[in-house]
Order: C-alpha cells, then sequence, then structure tokens
C-alpha cells in the first residue's frame, strides 16, 4: 500500500509534487487526502488537519474527524499592498476559521479550509498575486527579512533581496500552476528539471532570515542559513553568513536538540544566491535521508563539522569568506508604535497577540480592512504604503506619509488596535504557536492559554514591583518550536495538557539558548517557580539587567551555548 512508502519514495515517485492530488481533491468520500498526497500537499504550502477540540466526540459518534486544511502564504519579508490585504481578507472571511493568522516567518495562514474548497481558496489567494509554492515541504521556505522599519533603503534592498532568492530557490515543478490554477499540461509535465534539489528536494525543511542590526527580530540563528547586513552609509557592504541554526526537538531524544547558528564568514553583497544555493545543495547531498528527525542542516552540521560545511559551500559557490564583519545585535523584539523612517515616511508597529487577526471582543479584522481600504486612496509617491509581517507576529503599517497618521490612528483606535500603548512589556514581547486546536503535533496549549497565562504572570511581576520589566516570554505547544522558545528568557515548551517544561536563561538578543529549569510541571508549579525567582530578581539584579541574563549570572541556570564568539 502507498501509505507505506517513506517521504523520500513519496517525493521520487511523485511526478514532481503531483501525486494524486487532483484525483483526492475530487473524493467525496471523505474531507481527508490519503497518506501520500497529504505529505505533497504540503509543498503547495498546506496541510492537512483535524478540529481537535471535536475529535473525540466525533469518534464517539463514529464520524471521520473533523478535517481542514491549513493554508500559508510564500510572502518573502511579509510585505503585502494594502489590495493584497484586502484580497487575503476576502479568502480569511470567505473560506477559512479563526480570521488571519500571522506567523513567526512573516507568512500568513488560513484555518479550517474544507477540502471541496480547498482549490477555490488557492486560487482566491493567488488572485492576490500571492502563491503558497513551498510554503510548507522539504525545500527552502519562507524567507524572512528584518521588519524594523527605520533605515529605509537598507529595508528596501534586503526585501528586494530575500524577494529575489526566493524566486531563485523555488522549485521548478509546474505542479501547483496545473493542480490549483488549471495551467495546461505540456510535454514533459511531471519530469521537469529541478537543478536545486533534484529528484528527491532536500531531506527537510530549509530556513533562510535576513537581519538587519542592532535588531535581530528575525532570530538569526534561528536560521538553517542567515545573513546578517553590515550596513555602510544607508546600503549593505556586506553580509555575514550564519548556518545551522534550528529550534526543532523530540522530548526526551538526545539526538534531537535546538541550536545556534555557527557564524562562517563575510561575504559580498552580491554573493547571497551562489552562497544560498552552494548551502542548499551541501544539505541536499549530505542531509540525512534516512532518519527524518536527524535530517536539519544543525545535525548535518555537527556530525560533518563546520569547517567541512563551510569548505564545500566554499567549493560549491567559487566563493571564499572573508573574515566575520563586526556587527551588534541589542534586541530580538519589535519595537511599537510611530517611528519615522530616514527617507520621512513613518511607520506604525502594531501588537496583534499571537498574530491572530479577528473581529472578536475587538473588530480588528474589521478595522485593518479600513485602514487597508484607506491606503488605497492614499496620495502618495513610491514606496507606496504597505503591510509587513514581523517575525514576531506583529504588523507594521508602512510608508505612511505624516498627513495620513491622524485618520490612521483613529481607526486604529476606533477597533482596539492600539494594544501596544497598555499592555504590558511581557505582554508585548510573548510569542506563542498556534497549538490547539489545529496542530496535529500539539501537547498543550499554547495560542488559547496565551492571554491567561500572561495575567498570571503579570499579576506576579506586579507583586515584585517588577511591571515594567520586558521579560521576554515564549510559549511552544509542543517541543518542535515554532515560536522560538528556546531563545526566551522565560518560555513553556508543552509536555500534556495543562503540562510544560520551564525552560529558562535566554537572552535579549536571539543570542543565548535557554535551559530546561524544570519539567513537566503544572501552572501552579509553573507560577510558584517564577515567584520566587521574580523575587530574587527584584532585589538582587544589577542595573538595567535584563531576568535572563540576571538567571544566568547568579547561576540559576547554567545557559548551555553561550555562543560567545558572536556576543559583541
Ligand atoms: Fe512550525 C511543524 C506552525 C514556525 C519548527 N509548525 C508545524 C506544523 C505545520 C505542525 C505539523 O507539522 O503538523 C504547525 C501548524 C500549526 C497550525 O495549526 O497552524 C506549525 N510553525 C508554525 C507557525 C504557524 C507557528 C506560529 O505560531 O506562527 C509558524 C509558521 C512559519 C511560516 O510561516 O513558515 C512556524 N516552526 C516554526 C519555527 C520558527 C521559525 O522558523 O522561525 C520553527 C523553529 C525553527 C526550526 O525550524 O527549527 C518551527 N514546525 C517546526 C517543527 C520542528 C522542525 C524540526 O527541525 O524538528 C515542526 C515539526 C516538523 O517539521 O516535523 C513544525
Ligand atoms: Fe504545533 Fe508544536 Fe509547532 Fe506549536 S510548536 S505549532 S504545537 S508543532
Amino acid at each position: 500500500m502507498s501509505s507505506e512508502k517513506t517521504v523520500e519514495e513519496i517525493k521520487r515517485d511523485s511526478h514532481r509534487l503531483r501525486g494524486t492530488i487532483t484525483e483526492s481533491l475530487l473524493d467525496p468520500v471523505t474531507g481527508a487526502f490519503p497518506h501520500d498526497d497529504e505529505r505533497l500537499v504540503k509543498f503547495h504550502g498546506s496541510y492537512l488537519q483535524d478540529d481537535r477540540d471535536l475529535r473525540e466526540e466525533r469518534r464517539r459518534q463514529k464520524l471521520e474527524p473533523a478535517y481542514g486544511f491549513m493554508i500559508r502564504t510564500r510572502t518573502p519579508g511579509g510585505v503585502v499592498s494594502p489590495e493584497q490585504w484586502l484580497k487575503l481578507d476576502h479568502v480569511a472571511t470567505t473560506y477559512a476559521e479563526r480570521g488571519l493568522r500571522i506567523t513567526t516567518r512573516q507568512a500568513f495562514q488560513f484555518h479550517g479550509v474544507v477540502k471541496r474548497e480547498l482549490k477555490a481558496t488557492m486560487q482566491a489567494i493567488n488572485a492576490a498575486m500571492i502563491d503558497t509554492v513551498a510554503a510548507c515541504g522539504d525545500v527552502n521556505r519562507g524567507i524572512m527579512a528584518a521588519a524594523n522599519p527605520h533605515e529605509s533603503r537598507a529595508h528596501a534592498s534586503i526585501h528586494a533581496q530575500a524577494a529575489a532568492l526566493s524566486k531563485h530557490l523555488s522549485p521548478r515543478s509546474r505542479a501547483y500552476y496545473e493542480l490549483w490554477l488549471d495551467e495546461e499540461r505540456v510535454a514533459g509535465s511531471g519530469e521537469e528539471d529541478e537543478p536545486i534539489y533534484g529528484d528527491t528536494y532536500l531531506p527537510r525543511k530549509f530556513k533562510i532570515g535576513f537581519a538587519i542590526p542592532p535588531y535581530n527580530d528575525i532570530d538569526v540563528f534561528a536560521q538553517d542559513l542567515g545573513f546578517i547586513a553590515i550596513i555602510e552609509d544607508g546600503e549593505v557592504a556586506a553580509w555575514n553568513v550564519t548556518a545551522g541554526g534550528g529550534m526543532g526537538a523530540t522530548h526526551g531524544d538526545p539526538l534531537t536538540y535546538p541550536r545556534l547558528g555557527s557564524l562562517l564568514g563575510s561575504i559580498a553583497p552580491d554573493q547571497v544566491i551562489a552562497i544560498a544555493e552552494a548551502a542548499i545543495t551541501t544539505q541536499r547531498d549530505w542531509g540525512d535521508r534516512v532518519l527524518r528527525k536527524h535530517a536539519r542542516l544543525k545535525y548535518t552540521i555537527d556530525d560533518r563539522g563546520v569547517d567541512a560545511f563551510k569548505k564545500e559551500v566554499e567549493a560549491r559557490s567559487g566563493i571564499t569568506f572573508a573574515a566575520p564583519r563586526d556587527y551588534r545585535f541589542i534586541h530580538n523584539g519589535d519595537r511599537f508604535g510611530w517611528v519615522q523612517g530616514e527617507n520621512g515616511l513613518w511607520h506604525l508597529t502594531l501588537r496583534i497577540i499571537s498574530g491572530r487577526i479577528l473581529d472578536g471582543e475587538q473588530s480588528h479584522l474589521t478595522g485593518l480592512r479600513e485602514i487597508a481600504a484607506h491606503l488605497l486612496n492614499v496620495n502618495s509617491a513610491e514606496p507606496r504604503p504597505e503591510f509587513r509581517m514581523t517575525p514576531n507576529q506583529n504588523l507594521v503599517i508602512a510608508n505612511i506619509p505624516d498627513g495620513e497618521r491622524t485618520h490612521i490612528d483613529a481607526l486604529v483606535a476606533e477597533h482596539g488596535l492600539a494594544i501596544h500603548e497598555t499592555a504590558s512589556p511581557l505582554r508585548q514581547n510573548a510569542i506563542a504557536c498556534v497549538a490547539l486546536p489545529t496542530c496535529g503535533l500539539a501537547m498543550a496549549e499554547a495560542e488559547r492559554y496565551l492571554p491567561d497565562i500572561l495575567a498570571r504572570f503579570e499579576a506576579l511581576l506586579a507583586t515584585h514591583g517588577l511591571s515594567d520589566q520586558p521579560i521576554h516570554f515564549r510559549i511552544s505547544g509542543c517541543p518542535n518550536g515554532c515560536s522560538r522558545p528556546y531563545l526566551g528568557e522565560v518560555a513553556l515548551v508543552g509536555k500534556a495538557p495543562g503540562r510544560y517544561n520551564l525552560m529558562l536563561g535566554g537572552d535579549h538578543r536571539g543570542q543565548r539558548l535557554n535551559v530546561l529549569h524544570r519539567e513537566n510541571i503544572d501552572e501552579a508549579a509553573i507560577l510558584a517557580e517564577l515567584d520566587q525567582l521574580l523575587a530574587r530578581y527584584a532585589t538582587e539584579r544589577g542595573n538595567d539587567e535584563y531576568f535572563g541574563d540576571f538567571l544566568v549570572r547568579s547561576g540559576v541556570v547554567v545557559a548551555r551555548a553561550l555562543n560567545l564568539e558572536l556576543a559583541a
């Protein structure tokens, strides 16, 4: 039976990612896909899920699970125009449940799309000139780029670089266009040359990001391949390159672990594509094709050594890395409210809790729709107003002429979107992954639990007179690490319903992994532990000392990977 095939076999036999997806879409008997097509549809940006809140009840009623598809966009650097926003809003309100969801990699996700509407939804997304190709699957994923809006010229150039690289690394297969957009099949269809990926694509997902110091909002050290811009006179003068970052782990399996990227050296501004292609093809050829848990680049690099990997990338690209250039990160979060870019235009960063944009207690979806509609008519030269999703699941309304700020502020206030003005620093910076009810891998709540745990954490901070402390808190429903929890000063990693591993000791720059402090504890134990530590922090901390740094200095935790060579 085909479901016994390995993922490698499924990819190889898929006719370049087509499989039998067309037939599976037409099968009226089930809301699901057969196993092989389920694997393949990921390469088209979609996951088969089921509503886990309803699982038990449906089982009792002898019904199949409440299947729905998640769809993720490919939006390099997280930029969309107001026109695109309105079209994506239409997709969310027409086909999906739970609104628009900004992800930790600057994409949108739609949840709960039923199979019979999957194709129409894909087409509606494409009508916004946005596709979902390679948003998931064993390929290069959505490329991240700094969202911090200060340095306008550098931003424009790294966004253009992210988009160009994303295009270069996209699969050449026309499967997406045939299956979803009814492109006609031509001779050779199903056998397209895949010069970068080959017949079986990559052993595992691959992630790339571009950072602009001093802000590390993209968490560059969590990327398989990271580019750190060295800016001179407002332009990118060089890139430092990192490789082998990643967060995913499995509870109790020491073969798996989070890892910070290693600094390989620096390259010239125009060498990004050659280096990225060489790194990807090296991982294609060297990565583990047997054990998927061990197939990320971080394990390849640890198995072969950083130097061997670096030399191979140099040989394949014909580029020799120069010594790393000096740089300094100060922060990996977002800066909220209005800031003016060097080109005189204004940018407003809004806090979106867990990236979820819904009409609920507040009319956030409606508010942003009205803002997008207004921006369509703003009379301004290039660069035009746009939306930028941030890697911390927030939203920047960018390139706004001075005269438009009052109107936007009014819409923001009317629709309760000014969360950043009142939220505690803890709440402003917290990140939660999606987890239940859609994520099939979730062991515990994350996004839905975030407001409650934040309220309790805030109460503790208030007790100790620490309400103004910007503690970075991250929560994931399982150890895969989608909220990049291993970089949080305080993090909860789901173990079972209501139970988490308490991780402590990350920093504010995304340069230090936290460590396991208490395993498999419930909320009462989490709060009791934090209570004690915050009491010490309140009295023993140094001037301006962050909580994570305090925990390390005072020996409460021994940070596992200080990555000292990077700490400028
Ligand atoms: Fe993730 C799997 C959601 C960013 C590491 N991730 C999943 C799946 C698709 C579950 C599944 O495989 O069935 C989740 C879908 C949940 C849902 O219902 O929507 C999921 N990941 C997410 C998002 C939506 C989290 C969020 O709250 O925003 C993020 C989408 C990013 C995007 O737009 O592409 C997301 N995932 C990440 C990140 C953060 C990052 O990339 O900066 C990581 C850690 C970095 C890394 O890759 O090492 C991450 N996701 C994983 C892993 C562990 C991979 C590993 O190396 O072991 C899995 C599980 C897997 O691949 O087998 C996973
Ligand atoms: Fe799902 Fe785990 Fe990722 Fe959270 S961290 S979205 S629970 S895979």
